[in-house]
């Protein structure tokens, strides 16, 4: 390219000059966000450029991205965004009298797209990732994306991508006319680029008409929105704005968008998946732990268990590109593990998920063995043997003769107690608790947990991990649960207490998918198996308080049998080796008899208070455990509720539905239910706090952020 020299710079758009070409640099890290100073800087650095009498100009992004879109911070801080909006910005671009090219690298994301689009050409190099994910936060393109793409883009392609939030590689992008031109060097093409239009005249995009096959693309995207996408609305939205490219004008379908972009932004289901999108970013920070703590290099990794989760958590790794080895010490056992793994992936293959070539690829990377030994050079390896503590300390005893120096031994314990099992080893800091969801290569969540002596880079590291293989990671303090299981326990006492009283399974799962969970939580436990919550119910009998009131109505079940879909029955019953549900007379005469020994007159419990009951019961827990620093974010609890328990993004999480319903209002019925005796309704000091002072857990959050 041709030598360019610095000419101007402000804060945030830095201008240098290749001959008479002048380079736009948007410098705002980490990501190039367009807050109100690039956009001020922005059209003070083309104004100047254009005054100078440049020939053309170059925007583009410093470092490794061109611009992940509008400040999502902003958003929070007032409706109107700052002058000028970004269609001052477009407009200025668009009113250039030399042409204007978008060098693209990186993320080019959602306003950083729209600000390209508004250029009059676009180059880009392999690494560039094109796309309008506003819908994810349950918005819209709101810069004259829904416009401009229209005008531009392959019209199936343009609507799909603004309905799904889905994003383009380079070439995809070259192919449906997004981009002009792909190169290895992004600047040299893009004065190439501006050599060609400079002698061919320009056409802003904006004078462009929408192009044919728009309407017929739109109502293909509109029947494609998933019905329960927790952002359905703003896709629906989104292509209601598209639209406006064939029914009005330009200036008066961009004021339409810029409406409905208005309208989503101040919706509950918008804050709700903005405040995700943040705290899934801060879960995974924990206290002592940065983004300068050095991580341990894992190249190689144990898994110990071949069942269920081990076999799961091994093709997570694998899936990743780690090599993987698999210990059972049962060969009959491990085979079963190693076809429970071929299964899925031979599934994926045939759903078109996976290549032949791509699956061979993971299945070699595992590798049964049914000696221990076989894991003395793994650098990461991680327990996910049966759920017993005399069963994890025996292979921790072994772990520790036979592990690396410097090994991460980690267990996957959904429960027991990780400083018990990390004090047993002669290396307590180098053990840390990975608890996996199931199925292990499917759910997002990844509870890590901290043991008192857990050394800072063994948790820098497994956060980092979590990442690269697409988990996302919450660290939590070692409790009984954890965070996902503990604040459980009150939820499904809740639900049992319901049913004592007046409710039955399929009622309390009715009102609780109503409201949006993925399962109600009397399927949730026949799926997962009731004697699962069985064993935990045991465990906490140990030392009850009897000032909690206890039904043992889940516990009849397990008696008679009843352990859920895999025996045939549960709290529902099954046809034989089906997952189909149907209502069982004799489960409810099993709860009738228990609500007359109890001397309960059943009543109508409507769904409202089954809502009310069982989350609280969340809500309230979660205040415990923010107090007692087992939980650092109540946004932890969100993410972990959201990605691992199917409660629905666009309410948030727990935690931030009940900031919406008002803390007051939760703290004061928590206390009438309280009234009544019940110490399972023991208001959580933390909650109180909150409430009387008029505080949500967002703010709770916001304090100890900037503490
Ligand atoms: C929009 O553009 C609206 C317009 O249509 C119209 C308006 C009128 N803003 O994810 P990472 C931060 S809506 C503010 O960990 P990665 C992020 O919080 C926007 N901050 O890295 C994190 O901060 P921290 C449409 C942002 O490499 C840091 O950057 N655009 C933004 O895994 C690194 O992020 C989107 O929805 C932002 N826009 O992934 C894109 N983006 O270090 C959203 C990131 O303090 N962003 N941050 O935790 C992404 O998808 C990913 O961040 C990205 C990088 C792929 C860019």
């Amino acid at each position: 390219m041709t030598s360019s020299a610095s000419v101007t710079s402000s804060a945030s758009v830095r201008t240098d000059m290749a001959g008479t070409i002048a380079i736009l640099t948007i410098a705002n890290p980490p990501v190039n966000s367009l807050s109100a100073n690039v956009r001020r800087d922005l059209v003070a650095a083309l104004s100047r450029s254009v005054i100078n009498g440049v020939t053309g100009v170059v925007i583009a992004g410093e470092g490794a991205n061109f611009s992940a879109g509008a400040d999502i911070q902003e958003f929070d801080s007032g409706l109107d965004p700052t002058a000028p909006d970004p269609n001052d910005v477009h407009a200025a671009i668009e009113a250039s009298p030399v042409p204007v090219v978008a060098a693209l690298r990186g993320a080019v994301l959602g306003g950083g797209l729209e600000l390209a689009l508004a250029c009059h050409g676009r180059v880009a190099d392999d690494t560039a990732r094109i796309g309008l994910p506003e819908v994810k936060l349950g918005l819209l393109p709101g810069g004259g994306g829904t416009q401009r793409l229209s005008r531009i883009a392959q019209p199936m392609i343009a609507a799909d991508m603004i309905a799904s939030g889905r994003t383009l590689a380079a070439a995809e992008a070259l192919a449906a006319g997004i981009v002009d031109r792909l190169g290895p060097d992004v600047m040299a093409a893009a004065l190439e680029l501006i050599a060609k239009l400079a002698a061919s005249g320009q056409t802003a995009t904006a004078k462009r008409p929408p192009l044919s096959g728009l309407a017929e693309a739109i109502e293909t995207a509109r029947a494609a929105i998933p019905a329960k996408s927790p952002h359905a609305e703003a896709s629906r939205t989104a292509l209601d704005s598209m639209a406006g490219a064939i029914q009005l004008p330009f200036p008066e379908a961009l004021a339409q968008e810029r409406r409905l972009f208005l309208g989503l932004m101040a919706s509950t289901a918008s804050r709700a998946l903005r405040h995700l999108f943040f705290a899934e970013r801060a879960a995974a920070n924990a206290p002592g732990v940065d983004k300068t703590t050095r991580a341990r290099a894992i190249e190689t990794v144990g898994v110990i268990g071949a069942g269920t989760m081990g076999s799961g958590i091994a093709m997570v790794f694998a899936n990743a590109g780690f090599p993987v080895t698999l210990i059972e010490r049962d060969p009959t056992a491990l085979e079963r593990g190693l076809k429970r793994i071929r299964d899925v992936y031979d599934r994926a293959v045939a759903k078109g998920d996976l290549s032949t070539s791509q699956a061979q690829q993971r299945l070699a990377d595992i590798t049964g063995r049914t000696d221990m030994p076989a894991l003395s050079h793994a650098d990461l390896i991680i327990e996910a043997a049966f759920e017993e503590m005399a069963v994890k300390l025996a292979i921790f005893a072994e772990l520790d003769k036979l592990a690396k120096q410097g090994a991460i031994l980690a267990t996957n314990t959904s429960a027991l107690d990780v400083n018990v099992i990390a004090r047993s080893t002669s290396r307590p800091a180098d053990v840390v608790g990975l608890h996996f969801f199931s199925p292990a290569h499917v759910m997002r969540l990844l509870e890590i947990v901290r043991a008192d002596e857990t050394d800072a880079q063994v948790l820098a590291t497994v956060i980092r991990l979590a990442r690269q293989v697409g988990k996302t990671p919450v660290v939590v303090g070692v409790c009984d649960g954890f965070l996902a299981n503990r604040l459980l326990y009150p939820y499904l006492r809740q639900v049992d207490l319901m049913l004592e009283e007046g409710a039955l399974p399929a009622q309390v799962d009715k009102a609780l998918t109503g409201f949006g969970l993925a399962m109600g939580p009397c399927t949730m436990l026949d799926m997962a198996g009731q004697d699962v919550a069985w064993h935990v119910r045991q465990r906490q009998l140990k030392d009850w308080n009897p000032a909690m009131r206890y039904s043992r109505l889940a516990d009849l079940l397990v008696e008679q049998g009843r352990l859920g879909s895999k025996t045939g029955a549960g709290w529902y019953r099954y046809a034989a080796g089906g997952r189909q549900k149907e209502d069982d007379p004799a489960v409810e005469a099993m709860i009738l008899a228990e609500s007359a020994r109890l001397g309960l007159a059943r009543r109508a419990i409507s769904d409202e208070e089954i809502v009310k009951r069982a989350l609280y019961a969340i809500v309230n827990e979660g205040a415990f455990a923010l107090a007692d620093g087992t939980v650092q974010r109540a946004g932890d609890i969100d993410v972990a509720y959201t990605q691992g328990v199917g409660f629905p993004a666009a309410r948030g999480g727990p935690m931030f539905w009940a900031d919406m319903v008002g803390l007051k209002a939760i703290h004061q019925e928590i206390l009438a239910l309280h009234a009544g005796g019940d110490a399972n309704w023991t208001p959580a000091p933390l909650l109180a706090a909150l409430a009387e002072s008029g505080r949500s857990f967002g703010d709770l959050d916001r304090e100890r952020q900037g503490a």
